[in-house]
C-alpha cells in the first residue's frame, strides 16, 4: 500500500511539474532582456513585392531558459534558401521563426575566409565594418531595432560576384552560429 502511494505519489509531482513548465516557460523566456524582450506578438507581415532575386532567410533559435545573460545561447541558425545568387540586384526576405529578435546583415567575404570564423568582440558582436545593408526593422525594410519574433524585414542591395556572409550581430547571436554564406556568380 505504501508503495503503491508512493508510485501515485510519483506520478502526481511529475505531472504538476510537467505543468509548471508548459505554464511557467513562456513566461520566464519572455521576461528576458534584450531586444524585443516583452513582444509576444506572432502578427506577420504583409511584405511588399520585393526587387531583383530574392533569396529567403529564416531566423530560427532553440528559446529555452538557456537564454538569458547571453550565456549558453546554443541552437540559434540564420540559413538561406539558396546558396548561389547572380550578381546584381538581389533582395533579401528575413522571417524570424524564433523566440528571440534577430537581423540580417550582409557582409563580403575576404579571401579564403569562410563563414562563421570571424571573432566575436567583448560586447559579443563582430565589427561589421565592410557592411554592404542589412534586414534589422520589424515589418520594413532596412536598419532598425531588430526583427521581432513572428515577424519580416528586408533589404535591396547590389551584388558583385564574390562570396558574401549573411549574419545575425546582435550579442552573441553570431558565436552561437547565426551566419550563413552565400555565393553571387
Ligand atoms: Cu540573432
Amino acid at each position: 500500500m505504501l508503495v503503491l502511494f508512493g508510485i501515485v505519489a510519483t506520478l502526481v509531482l511529475t505531472g504538476v511539474s510537467l505543468a509548471a513548465v508548459a505554464l511557467l516557460g513562456p513566461g520566464v523566456i519572455d521576461g528576458s532582456s534584450g531586444p524585443g524582450a516583452g513582444f509576444r506578438s506572432r502578427a506577420g507581415c504583409s511584405t511588399p513585392a520585393l526587387a531583383g532575386t530574392v533569396v529567403n532567410v529564416t531566423a530560427t533559435d532553440m528559446g529555452g531558459p538557456m537564454m538569458g545573460g547571453g550565456r549558453g545561447m546554443g541552437g540559434m541558425r540564420l540559413s538561406a534558401d539558396r546558396a548561389v545568387v547572380q550578381h546584381g540586384e538581389v533582395s533579401f526576405l528575413v522571417t524570424n521563426a524564433g523566440r528571440l529578435a534577430h537581423e540580417m546583415v550582409i557582409l563580403p567575404l575576404p579571401g579564403s575566409q569562410t563563414a562563421g570564423s570571424r571573432v566575436t568582440g567583448g560586447d559579443g558582436k563582430i565589427d561589421e565594418t565592410g557592411s554592404l545593408g542589412e534586414a534589422s526593422a520589424t515589418c520594413a525594410s532596412g536598419a532598425g531595432q531588430g526583427i521581432l519574433p513572428g515577424a519580416a524585414g528586408w533589404v535591396t542591395v547590389t551584388l558583385s560576384p564574390g562570396r558574401y556572409e549573411l549574419v545575425c550581430n546582435l550579442p552573441g547571436h553570431y558565436a552561437a552560429g547565426m551566419y550563413a554564406q552565400i555565393t553571387v556568380t
